[in-house]
């Protein structure tokens, strides 16, 4: 085994299985999470505690988590040089979390811009889950003290909770954990909604056609592509007075590789048609191969269990020590 002081650099990253990914998850998250693996020791997570902070159907999040692992695996992770774990399997993350929300202030979560969202968005179910999220989050990246957390720009104001946590328990009883620093792509960090353009496009939305699903199949990826919103304008060009056109431009510059000149100058003189028939070919140049590997996957049940076991086991192995020094630090009686 490695050293300690010589291990590679250690990335923790997850995602909830609330429904099926977005265009917004892949080019926020995901796609970058099988790129890194080859420089770091990588750690992703599907995280169903946290998920049950909205209310969910039981079979449907039973069957979502597995579709999240096999989604993950069709994007490229590679469960021999990473580790792929469900959160609710590995019971560290659950009893961190207490210690963490016991050394997190009401004021500060008070704060977090996730919270205000999903409380409007769910009044009916105001739940001290979704309040204390954040210091289930922290436990997540702590307890295996990751360095770096890919993920999009709407997660920055978690991270930042959990250095500050993680911070404040350093100095209080003795350094413990890795301060983790964000990951956050340059484009694509936030998609926007294909009908809302001032909002994030999220797999929870009540409109169908505002997000692009990572299963949809080429016609419907090119029918909620036509049906953006743009503006009257009819010129491809970036501005803040064009939030739709300029969404669309980042998902393709994310999905192509080329930057807002080179699209402009592509699609120059031409109308909103020819540009969204382009865009809407990025995406299913791109999906369609992670489709047929993903159908491949979920088929195989056998297969599926055993990544997510042996997942679950060395995981578990890593975090266990973590909450084991915590236990003994904050004073929990070992026998
Ligand atoms: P929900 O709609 O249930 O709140 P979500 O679509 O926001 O879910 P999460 O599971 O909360 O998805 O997020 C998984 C990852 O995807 C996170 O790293 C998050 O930052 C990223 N992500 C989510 N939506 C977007 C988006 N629109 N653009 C870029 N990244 C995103
Ligand atoms: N909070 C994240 C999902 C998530 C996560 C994590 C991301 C749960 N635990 C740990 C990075 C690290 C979200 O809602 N997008």
């Amino acid at each position: 085994m490695t050293q300690e002081t010589q291990r590679k650099q250690r990335i923790l990253s997850g995602i909830q299985p609330t429904g099926t990914f977005t265009l917004g998850n892949y080019i926020g998250a995901v796609r970058n999470w099988g790129v890194l693996q080859q420089e770091y020791e990588c750690l992703y997570m599907v995280a169903n505690l946290h998920a049950l902070t909205v209310r969910q159907t039981p079979a449907d999040l039973r069957q979502q988590t597995r579709q999240a692992a096999a989604m993950l695996l069709a994007t490229g992770i590679d469960p021999k040089q990473s580790i792929l774990f469900v959160q609710s399997h590995v019971p560290a993350h659950a009893e961190l979390a207490w210690v963490l929300a016991c050394n997190t202030q009401f004021g500060e979560l008070s704060r977090m811009t996730q919270f205000k969202d999903k409380s409007a968005k769910h009044a009916d179910n105001v739940n001290a889950g979704l309040f204390t999220y954040p210091a289930l989050m922290a436990a997540d990246i702590l307890l295996y003290n990751a360095d770096l957390v890919p993920v999009g720009a709407d997660q920055k104001q978690h991270l930042e909770l959990t250095r500050n946590v993680a911070q404040r328990f350093n100095n209080l009883y003795s350094p413990t954990f890795q301060l983790p620093e964000p990951y956050i792509p340059k484009t694509g960090a936030r998609v926007m909604s294909l009908q809302e353009p001032e909002k994030k496009m999220s797999k929870s939305d009540t409109n169908a056609n505002s997000y692009i699903l990572m299963t949809d199949d080429a016609d419907t990826i090119l029918r909620k592509c036509k049906r953006a919103v743009t503006d009257s304008d009819g010129v491809v060009r970036s501005g803040e007075d064009k939030p739709g056109v300029t969404n669309l431009m980042s998902i393709y510059s994310a999905l192509t590789g080329k930057d807002f000149a080179s699209i402009e100058a592509e699609f120059q003189g031409q109308g909103y048609g020819v540009f969204k028939e382009a865009v809407a070919q990025s995406i299913i140049d791109v999906f369609s191969p992670i489709q047929q590997e993903y159908a491949r996957i979920l088929a195989d049940k056998a297969y599926l269990d055993e990544v997510l076991q042996d997942g679950a086991q060395r995981a578990g192995r890593l975090a266990g020590r973590t909450l084991q020094k915590v236990y003994k630090k904050v004073g929990m009686l070992q026998l």
